[in-house]
């Protein structure tokens, strides 16, 4: 079941950059833009057994929003816990350079808790070149002119491409070291072989002086993890079911939203917690620009989504075998979320 990477063929280097002002340049890569893979990853998923939706599709507009709404919950620890490390620790890791860097993120978003370090970083070292990743080019422009409304002295190359694009593009900047981020577990939501094959292509796209920075949840307790995806008010079951309101818009489905179940469940063995969405009954959904109509058990799932969380010694084994050396390592407080600082293992750079 693939999530959230894609294998596709080498794009060509194709890309459409457009200058916005001296200190901001966005660029697109051409495969950005696949208006039919939704649809077709909908009929793949919804005819497999056991059916499956793959979480990246989460973030349409609306999701986007649920997600940002999640993220304030008392309940869903990971950003908060991830906000108060960055914030005892910027200093620290701008200090670890000894020159103005480049600050690379991945999966950017709004880059809320970026601010915490290009604030040190500035403060370090006076001048900073921003270049965040993320697929979403709207949510890009908005972010990276508020980032230059409010920091006179940054620079911003902003990469509207998946992952996989966004580092072959971030691999031709190389007048700075860079220090790379990948916050707020991002990594959970693809398998562990998966994972390390990323961070390995990632660790290929590095020079001995970058750095990765990224945050990792930890294996807990089972009443913590499921209360984090599964919330009081409700917010992450709106999150999970838009999947179906979202077919409903974009590819005319006819999902009756009040007949499905949202359920968090934590797999200890695994170390996972996985998203499904339950029927409530037997029922047919028609999905209109498909000409497919999906049939469904009582009590029938749609695998939506797994968030993978790591010990301390999984962490140690992901960097072994992307190639990485974890430098420093960082928790909360509370010992429930891990900010960790890699390099590329010497004998591979
Ligand atoms: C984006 N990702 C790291 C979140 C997570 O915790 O796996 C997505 C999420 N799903 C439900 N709540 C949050």
């Amino acid at each position: 079941m693939r999530r959230q990477l894609r294998k596709r063929p080498e794009p060509q280097e194709s890309e459409s950059s457009v200058v916005q002002s001296e200190r901001l340049r966005l660029v697109r890569t051409q495969s950005n833009v696949d208006p039919g893979e939704f649809a077709r990853a909908v009929e793949v998923g919804l005819t497999a057994k056991p059916k499956y939706l793959p979480c990246r599709f989460f973030y349409d507009d609306e999701g986007s929003r649920l997600f940002e709404e999640i993220c304030e919950l008392p309940e869903y620890y990971l950003t908060r816990a991830e906000r108060s490390i960055l914030r005892d620790h910027a200093q620290e890791i701008a200090s670890r350079f000894s020159g103005p860097v480049t600050l690379a993120e991945l999966g950017s978003g709004s880059a809320s808790k970026t601010r915490i370090l290009i604030e040190a970083l500035l403060a370090r070292h006076g001048a900073l070149r921003y270049v965040p990743v993320d697929i979403s080019h709207s949510m890009l422009e908005e972010s990276s002119r508020a980032l230059l409304e409010e920091y006179r002295s940054l620079e911003i190359l902003a990469i509207a491409a998946e992952y996989r694009e966004g580092l072959r593009r971030l691999a031709r900047e190389t007048n700075r070291p860079k220090l790379i981020l990948w916050l707020g577990s991002n990594v959970g939501n693809l398998y562990r072989e998966e994972a390390a094959e990323f961070l390995e292509s990632l660790r290929r796209s590095m020079a001995p002086p970058d750095r990765l920075l990224m945050g990792i949840d930890l294996r807990k307790d089972r009443d913590t993890l499921e209360h984090a995806y599964d919330d009081a008010r409700g917010v992450t079951a709106r999150f999970n079911l838009n999947l179906l309101a979202r077919i409903n818009r974009e590819l005319g489905g006819r999902f009756d939203l009040a007949s499905f179940d949202h359920r968090a469940v934590y797999n200890q063995e695994a170390g996972r917690v996985e998203l499904y969405l339950v029927s409530q009954k037997a029922q047919a959904v028609p999905i209109e620009s498909l000409d497919l109509v999906v049939p469904f058990k009582k009590n029938e799932t749609i695998d939506t989504e797994y968030s993978f969380k790591y010990s301390l010694d999984e962490i140690q084994g992901l960097a072994f075998a992307a190639g990485l050396t974890l430098e420093r390592q960082w928790l909360d407080r509370k010992q429930r979320f891990s900010v960790n600082l890699f390099a590329p293992a010497a004998d591979k750079s």
